[in-house]
């Protein structure tokens, strides 16, 4: 069994960080109906979600992923690169840890989830705005412990090392070349985005599935070419957030 925590939209969402996107204004009402059809989504896929509460102080406390890393022993809490978004993570915490022992990134070092690329025992770690060396010393410090090795990849002009790539099979990731050296996965298979879809590197597979935006056809045509069965989901509003598909959840196995 599959456990997703995920957290309601904050009222707050227009205030957001943002840091490619130009601010538009995001439609709280429209953001909070596209994430339950999210959340409908994962369940329908397998998932117990666990719903937190909205953070109405917290403007990004929907986009769960980068408050922790979620491996099969242990759960990280993050120290998010973002100042606004530390506060999110003691509450991811608490959730998290009836579930794994917890470990923790320490300050200065900071680390966004949404960095954090886990194919098998291997961590690809973007270098970001966001997460830098300090932090991603201290990650391979916890899970080099654990057998997983890490590998530091550069990123460029996007948030996070998983909106320019992301695992849609066993083996296989879905890739934007204009934003990650794609070498830097050797040994993986790859499938290229359509260019005409900058944010389409963004998706989440869950067991045989893969969630990805509705608003992204052409993408979506590579994979269903691929005979990959494509769960489409109408995330627009917060990807005016900078938001994408792994964002909104934290999903593991359960080990209850
Ligand atoms: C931020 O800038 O932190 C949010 N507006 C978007 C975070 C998206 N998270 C993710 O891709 N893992």
């Amino acid at each position: 069994m599959l456990v997703a925590i995920t957290r309601a939209v904050s009222p707050a969402i227009g205030r957001c960080e943002l840091t490619h996107l130009a601010r538009s204004p995001i439609d709280y009402g429209t953001a909070d109906t596209q994430h339950r059809e999210y959340e409908r989504c994962l369940a329908t896929l397998g998932c117990r979600v666990i719903r937190l509460p909205a953070e109405p102080d917290l403007p990004d406390s929907v986009f769960v992923e980068d408050a922790a890393v979620v491996l099969d022993e242990i759960a990280i809490v993050t120290l998010p690169g973002a100042a606004s978004r530390r506060p999110e993570a003691p509450s991811i915490a608490a959730a998290l840890a009836p579930h794994r022992p917890l470990a923790h990134i320490e300050p200065p070092a900071t680390i966004d989830g949404g960095d954090v690329l886990r194919v098998d025992r291997t961590l690809f770690v973007g270098r970001s705005s966001r997460t830098a060396s300090a932090g991603i010393g201290q990650l391979e410090r916890i899970a080099g412990a654990l057998g997983y090795t890490v590998r530091p990849v550069e990123v460029r002009d996007c948030l996070h090392l998983k909106s320019a790539a992301t695992v849609v099979a066993p083996n296989t990731l879905l890739v934007d070349p204009d934003r990650v050296d794609t070498d830097a996965f050797g040994g993986l298979e790859r499938i290229a985005i359509d260019r005409a879809e900058p944010q389409g590197a963004n998706a989440l597979r869950i067991g045989g599935a893969v969630v990805y935006p509705a608003a992204l056809p052409r993408t979506r045509a590579r994979l269903e070419q691929r005979g990959l069965r494509v769960v489409p989901v109408d995330v627009s509003e917060l990807a005016k957030a900078e938001g994408g598909v792994t964002c909104c959840s934290l999903i593991f196995p359960s080990r209850a």
